[in-house]
């Protein structure tokens, strides 16, 4: 087993070929793409994406609190204002809540947070606490899942419009606006990312990050799966009630 450092070339082809565990594999995102997901099981994955949606400004303000460099905060401090948006733009929070509106969902019940799933939470709060914890660049560079973001949001804008005529195309703001949001996030990580990992041990370092990241969003799709398609949501033996704990903080 070789314990020399890859090249930058070589390591981010590593970085790359992670994209065969990106959650565009996952059952219900496959379901979703190929118009077999029900109207129930866009809006309990639109509900509980919310979650991941309203917890990225906190985790990179996570990151900014760590990173004592003025210049990379100076990048890094516009993924929070694409997603809480500025004044006279509305943001990616903002546009999130106008999908959840055009796939019927009240923009209340999505903002009360009942529908998030725990397993939705759980997984969630596991990256925002990562990366309170963990160094900014590591934290910085367990965003690198968005090098397989833009084809996932293009997926969507590509399949769904056919197969869900039901969905006002206004909510579509979102996956459109993150593809170039994705693609300028990903340069900045990137170079973040080279830059920091150059040892051997460094390099398998961050392959387990960018797993980690890549457990979460998969971890978000199980849990949805067991809920949405399964029909075993948690307590489902004991009550149709949502019992479990809640506390979106937004
Ligand atoms: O809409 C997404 C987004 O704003 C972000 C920020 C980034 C991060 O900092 O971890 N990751 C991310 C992602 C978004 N959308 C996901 C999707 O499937 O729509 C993909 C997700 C990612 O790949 O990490």
């Amino acid at each position: 087993m070789s314990t020399t450092a890859m090249s930058p070339q070589k390591f981010e082809q590593a970085l790359r070929d992670k994209g065969a565990y990106y959650h565009i594999h996952h059952p219900y995102h496959v379901a979703m793409h190929n118009g077999r997901a029900t109207p129930e099981q866009i809006r309990g994955w639109v509900a509980n994406r919310f979650y991941y949606q309203i917890n990225i400004p906190m985790k990179d303000a996570a990151i900014m609190a760590n990173c004592p460099d003025r210049d990379i905060r100076r990048e890094w401090v516009q993924r929070m204002l694409d997603h809480d948006g500025l004044e006279g733009e509305d943001g990616g929070i903002e546009a999130w809540l106008r999908l959840a509106q055009a796939v019927g969902l009240e923009r209340e019940q999505v903002l009360s947070g009942e529908l998030v799933l725990p397993g939705v939470r759980f997984a969630v709060d596991a990256y925002v606490n990562f990366a309170r914890r963990a160094s900014w660049q590591e934290a910085a560079s367990s965003s690198l899942t968005e090098l397989f973001a833009p084809h996932i949001h293009q997926s969507r804008l590509d399949s769904w419009p056919q197969h869900y005529p039901w969905i006002d195309e206004r909510g579509y703001e979102y996956f459109r606006k993150r593809l170039s949001e994705a693609r300028r996030d990903v340069e900045h990580g990137l170079s973040i990312t080279l830059a920091h990992y150059t040892t051997h041990q460094q390099q398998q370092r961050m392959l387990d990050i960018l797993q980690f990241k890549l457990d979460v969003l998969w971890s978000m799709l199980d849990a949805m799966s067991m809920a949405y398609e399964l029909n075993r949501p948690p307590y489902h033996s004991i009550t149709s009630e949502r019992v479990w704990h809640r506390g979106l903080g937004v």
